[in-house]
């Protein structure tokens, strides 16, 4: 993408209304626009960034055994009434009615309508287990939307729901699911706490919330010191292997991490100087509730000795939209963003320093097609009249993980600048070597 045809409109001042970095950062950069309170539209920069997480997070369900559905962001109260959850939801959730005076809603989240969805289809053990899920909007009344995206009012959830016939395995896909989270913000760059959590209104008695520590968060969290040396990945655990996977739960889920609405100082089992109290950013959050749903709903299955059964349920909700305030969070410095590699919005930044000089506009122009033909995506700042000192404040804003930068100086000499942006490292690389350095 070459930056003088981009709609990329970075901001030079820091925006009075937000508070936080990520919000300030996501601003400045161009990557979002408020339409609304609590509600944002997504610009390019914005939206790259919001594919690649959802791309990530797609890549991990999918390995875990679960399958894409989409589900509508318009439901029908109807649903709600069956589960007994269309009056305990209370203010949160935003009420509509159609020209005929049917009360609809825009989905919270979706236990309902998935399991009338399965109730519809799956009758036999059978046909057993299930888990489906969807990247979807979901809309919720916060009475405090801030910080951006990362509490908004309309916001991207990715939402699965497994299906079992027991509780034994109904276990089972909530420790897949535990370990396709670790694995997801592994590669997002995040170390993910996962953290015995409150049910809330989506119910049940077991659930863990995935905490980013950040001194922005929202929440108040205590974890057990050895969290923050821990190799927590689950490399190489197949999820196949029930035994693998049970000793990678019980190994993390056994590590003390509460929120502080379950933390209780005077049950907790550490010594108070063996717990780190931080903030904390949840970008997770896994359920499992048993028959809540299937049984209010009629959603039953038929075991093999011919017994008419509900469904064992549970639920696991990703941020997908919070997300990437979270990846700002924690990846920035004084001068912008720092993304990772695999949510980074373009590969490489390319910066031709003077492009009125022939030489290096036509060594840019040649370094961009044979980048872009390598399947580099490149954002290539080839704008005329925009002095070298914003050329370069504006690619560390945005934050790209390499830069190329091409001035008529280092041309002479035969070199242009590699600047990683993370380390801030410089080198001098040879014209003829630039290509091959960084296709690799
Ligand atoms: C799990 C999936 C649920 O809704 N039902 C379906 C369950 N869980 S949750 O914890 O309430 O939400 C899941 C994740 O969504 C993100 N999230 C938000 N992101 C931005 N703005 C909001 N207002 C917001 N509310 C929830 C969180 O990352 C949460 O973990």
């Amino acid at each position: 993408m070459r930056l003088s045809r981009a709609f990329i409109p970075t901001l030079k001042e820091t925006p009075k209304e937000a508070e936080i970095v990520s919000h300030q950062l996501m601003l400045r950069a161009g990557m979002i626009q408020q339409t609304g309170a609590g509600i944002y539209a997504w610009l390019p920069l914005g939206l790259k960034v919001l594919r690649k997480i959802g791309d990530i997070v797609r890549e991990e369900q999918d390995r875990a055994g679960a399958q894409e559905i989409l589900m509508p962001t318009i439901q029908s109260a109807e649903l709600w009434r069956e589960s007994g959850r269309y009056d305990a939801y209370g203010k949160e959730m935003l009420r509509i009615k159609d020209r005929h005076d049917r009360e609809m809603l825009y989905g919270p989240t979706a236990e309902e309508v998935v399991t009338h969805i399965v109730r519809t289809h799956i009758r036999s053990y059978k046909d057993l287990p299930k888990n489906l899920y969807n990247i979807q909007w979901k809309f919720r009344d916060e009475i405090r939307p801030r910080f951006g995206v990362m509490r908004g009012r309309e916001f991207l959830m990715k939402d699965a729901y497994s299906f079992d016939l027991t509780e034994d395995g109904a276990r089972v896909a909530y420790k897949k699911m535990f370990l396709a989270y670790m694995r997801t913000f592994r590669r997002m760059g995040l170390k993910a706490i996962p953290m015995r959590a409150a049910t809330g209104p989506i119910g049940g008695d077991l659930s863990h919330e995935f905490i980013i520590l950040a001194q922005t968060g929202e929440s108040e969290v205590f974890a057990d010191r050895r969290w923050m040396e821990m190799d927590t990945a689950g490399e190489g655990i197949s999820y196949d292997d029930a035994a693998a996977l049970d000793g990678y739960f019980e190994k993390l889920s056994g590590l003390y991490a509460a929120t502080d609405e379950i933390h209780d100082p005077a049950s907790c089992p550490l010594d108070p100087a063996d717990i780190v109290t931080a903030r904390g950013i949840e970008v997770g959050h896994i359920f499992y509730f048993g028959t809540k749903y299937s049984a209010a709903m009629n959603a039953t299955i038929q075991s093999a000795d011919g017994a008419l059964i509900p469904a064992q349920m549970g639920s696991y909700g990703i941020g997908v939209s919070r997300l990437v305030g979270a990846i700002i969070e924690a990846g920035h410095d004084e001068s912008g963003i720092v993304w990772p590699e695999d949510v980074a919005p373009y590969d490489v930044g390319l910066l031709n320093l003077n492009t009125d000089d022939t030489a290096c506009t036509s060594f840019c122009e040649s370094l961009y097609r044979d980048l872009s033909a390598r399947g580099k995506d490149v954002l290539y700042d080839d704008r005329a009249g925009v002095r070298p000192g914003s050329k370069f404040a504006d690619m560390d804003l945005i934050g790209l993980p390499w830069q190329v930068v091409a001035g008529p100086k280092g041309l002479a000499r035969g070199v242009v600048e590699l600047k990683n942006r993370r380390t801030g490292e410089k080198q001098d690389i040879d014209v003829g070597g630039i290509l091959a350095r960084l296709v690799g």
